[in-house]
């Protein structure tokens, strides 16, 4: 007799090291099965995994047990996003170095994965801070600048004065460095960037090829990219407005950007943002304008600055000449919410149709004439107060585009600056623009991948021959001076020109963990490969990824740069693919209460005991028995303290029941509300299935019987119930709906677990116990990609030799679903006449006699008799008469 209790923790132990053993997770690359490629975003090692992790592998691990039973050939990888800034701050803190810091967090976590049980091919791990990974992304960035995929530009850093050192966007807090406190300025540095923008028609265009992704990750993706079309129309400027700066060059005109020309006749002022040139020119003779730049350039010109910041301008005192009315003339500002890399840095102001401009012209009392009037509206009723108007009507108060639609107006209006001749020009010119800039790598930190280039006094910039990688990072570095260490290395940075010999220095530059990112899952294909980055064979074998899994603050970033790399490795020869994730899945996150004690401090779950009473949840301290307030339910963080660690959920419950809960309590996509009582419903769970398990193979027995020709009603039953379950199973896991699964999964044990209370002691058929042997293996086939520990105990139970995880999915026999019906279509000469439905396994007597029955056939046959019956099997009845 097998033991009641299923010990967990034994028996998990006991099947990773099975796994282990028999290296049954291990992938070949030469394996005739089809290829299956699923991939979790790789996690950061930040030295403990945390909840969303486990929610994130658990997923991922269904659908590699799954494809695996399906009898795909699985490449199910793990490695470890390892570089970035975490490591250089606590090795900061903590006296040791990033290195070390980095690879004691990835010894820990992994510990903690393996702990999970997934099924992970751990021989191709891989760790970005690695040089044996680096070496191949420094000799892309050298590819990619042969291909002129790379760029040196100047771009604007946050700049420490008080640490004299470049913030990170992060290390910035309230406008002040994170560590000095002192203001941040905003300084140019000349930079690195990869040219994504020459991709941004084709990043934008195959979105819509991406059928496996999330409508809304696709949806900011191309909002990201932000592709507009519009037209760029010169202003006159009025000379004399312009005082003392008549005849400077640049000052006679200003080109502006305009998506919406058909509001030209709403224009109530000019915009030019704070680094134009124009108000540079400006400022010259205007201290009061020279100062308001220099404020506006200490906010920041970040999108987000600029849409958090309050509208504000400064009145240059210029004016420029409306294009359709020379006498109407328009002050032009500087305002802090004009960007100068976008567009023409310059706008025309229309604030009836633009929420900016209105808040604008509120403060600054320029009026408000409305151009559009929504169709539905008499324009004479038509006010525009506090929100602007930026939907479709009739033009009005716009001369000779009146009575226009928006789209006829914009048409007009560019058709007529088209033809006016400015100098020896247009007017205006149609431009497509994109919100989408180069992606600037050049990162001022240490622990990063080193850019290869060196900078030689005689020969400029000199690319890192190929032969000379790795440059590797330096171990001897200290932490304790602000600054990147990699500058003020005694020896490091200083070498011999590869071209000249002279004297030269290296780049210290290193790149944005995005670049690291970006392409480990191609790596993943061949990862042991020294010579290259990839085997072209390999990378287009297992490429694109079938499904990604991971979090959706990834949808815009991280997603779009991987897409990016993988075009620009393909000009490169890497590999032959556009697209590297086929199927994306966005998971939710895993929340939980918050608690906070009498003095407001937030507390832990494990300090708090929820007692229940009715509806009613109250809260105290543990021990102590004081009130806690119970506040809302958030995602798990170390601020509010309502964290749950995974480690000691599979100490106490196991692996399983941590993956089952995840998987089981909310649909995927959402958010999951961990609770204890939750938790401990799965564990119920698990010792459920075991003791099911433990009875059907009672009622098997010793010897499993072979396959009857004939099955008796309560077989029949049971196969039914147990074929429903897999293929609805099927259906739905390849949809990722777990939850669904699951809850089919307990409904078959749910009938099972009935069926064999109803036989209790009596005498069972062979036919019974053949089905009741399928119907074990379909049950434990169902659950094992959720609790692949608990499965194997089970089909080693059964009688089974070998793993599950290695065994084939069960073949569900649709057949058996279908309804004990049919439907024929009923035909009198030809002609239908009426339908017929009747048991399946009905013979030709029994149909033929109850379609001559049917009211519409006795009708149609108008007394005559039948001369003849044709049955065409399951589908038609025709009478000739
Ligand atoms: C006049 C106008 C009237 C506008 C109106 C909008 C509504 P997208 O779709 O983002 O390209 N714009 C142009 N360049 C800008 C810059 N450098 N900084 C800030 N704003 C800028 O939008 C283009 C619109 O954003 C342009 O159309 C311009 O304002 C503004 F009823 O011109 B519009
Ligand atoms: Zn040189």
């Amino acid at each position: 007799m097998r033991p009641e209790r299923y010990n967990v923790r034994e028996s998990e132990a006991k099947w990773r090291k099975a796994w282990e053993d028999a290296q049954i997770f291990k992938t070949v690359n030469d394996d005739p099965r089809p290829k299956y490629y699923v991939l979790e975003m790789f996690p950061y090692p930040s030295g403990r995994i945390h909840m969303g992790h486990v929610r994130n592998y658990a997923m991922g691990d269904v659908v590699a047990r799954y494809r695996r039973a399906r009898g795909f050939n699985v490449l199910h990888p793990m490695g470890w996003d390892a570089f970035g800034l975490p490591a250089e701050n606590a090795a900061m803190q903590n006296n040791t170095s990033p290195a070390e810091w980095t690879y004691a967090n990835i010894a820990a976590m992994r510990a903690q994965l393996q702990s999970m049980g997934l099924s992970l091919d751990w021989s191709r791990e891989i760790a970005t801070c690695d040089p044996s990974y680096y070496k191949h992304q420094q000799k892309l960035f050298l590819d990619f600048l042969d291909a002129g995929l790379v760029a040196r530009k100047k771009s604007k850093v946050n700049w420490d004065p008080v640490d004299q050192t470049v913030l990170a966007n992060e290390q910035v807090i309230d406008g002040r460095g994170w560590r000095s406190g002192a203001i941040v300025e905003q300084r140019e540095l000349t930079q690195w960037f990869l040219k994504i923008t020459d991709y941004s028609d084709d990043l934008l265009a195959s979105l819509d090829r991406l059928d496996r992704w999330p409508e809304k990750v696709r949806l900011m993706q191309r909002n990201w990219i932000g592709r507009s079309e519009g037209l760029v129309i010169r202003f006159v400027v009025d000379q004399a407005t312009l005082g003392p700066l008549a005849g400077e060059p640049g000052t006679n005109e200003l080109e502006i950007y305009t998506t919406r020309p058909d509001t030209l006749f709403g224009a109530k002022f000019m915009a030019i943002a704070p680094d134009h040139p124009l108000a540079g020119a400006a400022a010259k003779r205007d201290p009061a304008l020279a100062a308001f730049i220099e404020e506006c350039r200490r906010i920041g010109t970040s999108v987000a600055a600029i849409e958090t910041a309050e509208k504000r301008g400064y009145d240059t005192g210029l004016k420029v000449h409306h294009p359709f009315d020379p006498g109407w003339r328009l002050p032009i500002y500087v305002a802090n919410f004009v960007l100068m890399e976008y567009g023409a840095g310059a706008i025309f102001g229309c604030p009836a149709h633009d929420q900016r401009d209105l808040d604008f012209v509120r403060a600054y009392g320029l009026g408000v004439t409305p151009v559009v009037c929504p169709a539905e509206l008499d324009p004479a009723n038509f006010i525009i107060d506090r929100t602007a108007y930026d939907g479709n009507g009739v033009m009005i108060n716009s001369r000779f585009l009146d009575g226009l639609t928006v789209e006829q107006a914009k048409e007009e209006v560019a058709r007529r600056l088209e033809d006016i001749t400015l100098g020896d020009r247009p007017q205006a010119t149609r431009q497509i623009n994109y919100k989408l800039r180069d992606w600037g790598v050049s990162r001022q930190r240490y622990w990063g991948c080193p850019i290869p280039i060196i900078h030689c006094e005689a020969c400029g910039i000199v690319p890192v021959p190929a032969a000379d990688l790795p440059v590797k990072l330096p171990e001897d570095v200290t932490f304790d001076q602000p600054g990147n260490p990699l500058d003020r290395h005694p020896t490091w940075k200083h070498v011999a020109c590869p071209q000249c010999a002279g004297r030269a220095t290296r780049e210290t530059d290193t790149m944005d963990t995005f670049v690291d990112s970006s392409w480990y899952f191609v790596r993943f294909t061949d990862p042991a490969n020294a010579a290259a980055a990839t085997d072209p064979k390999m990378a287009d074998h297992w490429l694109a990824v079938d499904q990604y899994i991971g979090g959706v603050e990834h949808a815009i970033l991280h997603l779009l740069y991987s897409r990016f790399f993988t075009r620009a490795m393909r000009k490169c020869g890497y590999l032959d693919l556009d697209e590297p994730f086929a199927g994306l899945f966005t998971q939710g996150m895993v929340v939980h209460e918050t608690y906070r004690g009498a003095d407001g401090q937030w507390l832990a779950p494990s300090e708090v005991q929820v007692e229940t009473d009715g509806d009613e949840r109250r809260a105290v301290l543990l021990g102590g028995g004081e009130a806690v307030e119970i506040g809302p339910t958030e995602k798990m963080s170390k601020s509010k303290r309502n964290t749950i660690d995974p480690d000691e959920i599979i100490a106490t419950y196991g692996a399983d029941t941590a993956r089952w809960f995840m998987l089981s309590d909310s649909p995927p996509e959402r958010d999951v509300i961990w609770t204890e009582a939750g938790v401990q419903g799965a564990y119920k769970q698990v010792q459920r299935l075991w003791r099911l398990t433990c009875e059907i193979e009672h009622i098997i027995g010793p010897e499993r019987p072979a396959p009857p020709a004939d099955y008796g009603d309560e077989a029949r039953r049971i196969r039914r119930i147990a074929h429903a379950a897999l293929a609805k199973i099927e259906d739905e896991v390849e949809r990722l709906r777990f939850n669904v699964c699951i809850a089919a999964i307990y409904e078959l044990a749910n009938e099972l677990a009935a069926a064999v209370g109803a036989i209790g002691e009596s005498p069972v058929g062979d036919d019974l116990r053949a089905a009741f042997a399928e119907a074990g293996d379909i049950l434990v086939h169902c659950f094992a990609p959720m609790m692949p520990h608990l499965a194997e105990e089970c089909w080693e139970a059964l009688g089974h030799k070998g793993f599950v995880a290695q065994s084939s999915w069960p073949v569900a026999d649709r057949s058996l679903l279908v309804s004990n019906h049919v439907t024929y279509v009923v035909q009198v000469n030809g002609k239908k006449r009426g339908e017929l439905t009747i048991e399946r396994d009905a013979d030709a007597k029994r149909i033929e006699g109850a379609a001559l029955a049917l009211d519409a056939v006795v009708r149609a046959m108008n007394d005559k008799p039948a001369r003849k019956v044709i049955i065409v099997p399951l589908r038609i009845v025709n009478v000739v008469v």
